[in-house]
């Protein structure tokens, strides 16, 4: 069951300038860094009402953040949501043929179970589940 949109995940070349107008125009709360090296990105989560805004910058030229932005552009990376039982979900989703980029859950930022969907199978957006142990 998705319960909500957990965030949106924005591909951005540089946080520190793109934080300008999250935290300071905007005026969000910075709930601060986090590398996931495996991913090869920096993150930095701005919570919007109960969802959040994810930045996403690219911590080397070969990372899948700074192909992304080579072939598309600054812009949104992909909508992340928020599932109660994400091996369930990805069982449910395998049986419906569905097709996945992560056939098991991997580790996201803040300690989350996450699977990207395939764009093909979801009209060119990329897709995340995400599972967090405080939903
Ligand atoms: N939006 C739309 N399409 C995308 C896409 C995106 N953001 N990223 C990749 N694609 C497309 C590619 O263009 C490619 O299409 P073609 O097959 O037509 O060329 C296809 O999806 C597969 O992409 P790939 O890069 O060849 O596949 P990989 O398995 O190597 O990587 C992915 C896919 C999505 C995991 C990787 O590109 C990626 O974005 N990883 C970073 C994930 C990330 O943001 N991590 C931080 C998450 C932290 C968190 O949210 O908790």
């Amino acid at each position: 069951k998705v319960l909500k949109v957990d965030h949106i995940g924005i591909a951005v070349k540089s946080i520190d300038q793109a934080q300008k107008l999250y935290r300071e125009i905007l005026g969000l709360p910075d709930h601060g860094r986090e590398t996931v090296a495996e991913q090869k990105v920096i993150t930095a989560f701005f919570p919007v009402g109960d969802t959040e805004v994810e930045l996403l910058e690219s911590t080397a030229a070969d990372g899948p953040v700074a192909k992304f932005i080579e072939k598309k552009g600054e812009g949104v990376h992909h909508i992340a949501f928020r599932v109660e039982n994400i091996d369930a979900a990805l069982e449910e989703l395998k049986a419906q043929g569905v097709q996945l980029i992560d056939q098991t859950p991997r580790q996201g930022a803040g300690g989350a179970r996450i699977a990207f969907l395939h764009p093909k199978a979801t009209g060119g957006v990329l897709v995340e589940l995400c599972e967090r142990k405080d939903a």
